[in-house]
């Protein structure tokens, strides 16, 4: 029995730094209709914070590996959290603004997997070349 107490130190060690090195990313809304971070590399376990530095803004998610984990769209000129707990690549749009092109990519534990899915969603042509040039953005980190 003795012999698995390092071990429960050991996993209790990696849960609890695990917790402590959980980030918060800050992105903020901007004046002139964009995220102030338009790819946005994290970690499991990561949250994002979005600011509502302009008026007219929000976040609702179009696509991930999991939209049941996801929350309804936020408000307009509210902050917005959202924890990451599910790796690969999130695709979300400003309601009122998002066929202009005001989009952002989250990449959740470098994981690519639905990347695909990502490609496909149907958006305005004007900004399906911005979701190929954050995707381009993406693969090259
Ligand atoms: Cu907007």
């Amino acid at each position: 029995m003795h012999k698995l107490i390092p071990l429960f130190y050991i996993v209790i060690f990696v849960i609890v730094s695990k917790i402590a090195l959980a980030e918060t990313i800050q992105i903020n809304f901007t004046g002139n209709d964009s995220y102030s971070i338009e790819v946005a590399h994290i970690d499991v376990g990561d949250t994002i914070e979005w600011y509502p530095d302009d008026d007219g803004h929000n976040v609702e998610f179009l696509a991930g590996p999991n939209m049941k984990a996801l929350p309804a769209k936020s408000k307009l000129n509210a902050l917005h959290s959202v924890v990451f707990e599910i790796p690969g690549v999130y695709l979300y749009q400003c309601t009122p603004h998002g066929n202009s092109g005001m989009i952002g990519l989250v990449v959740v534990g470098n994981n690519f997997k639905n990347l695909e899915e990502i490609k496909n969603i149907q958006l305005s042509r004007a900004t399906t070349s911005v979701l190929e040039r954050l995707i381009r953005i993406a693969l090259s980190k």
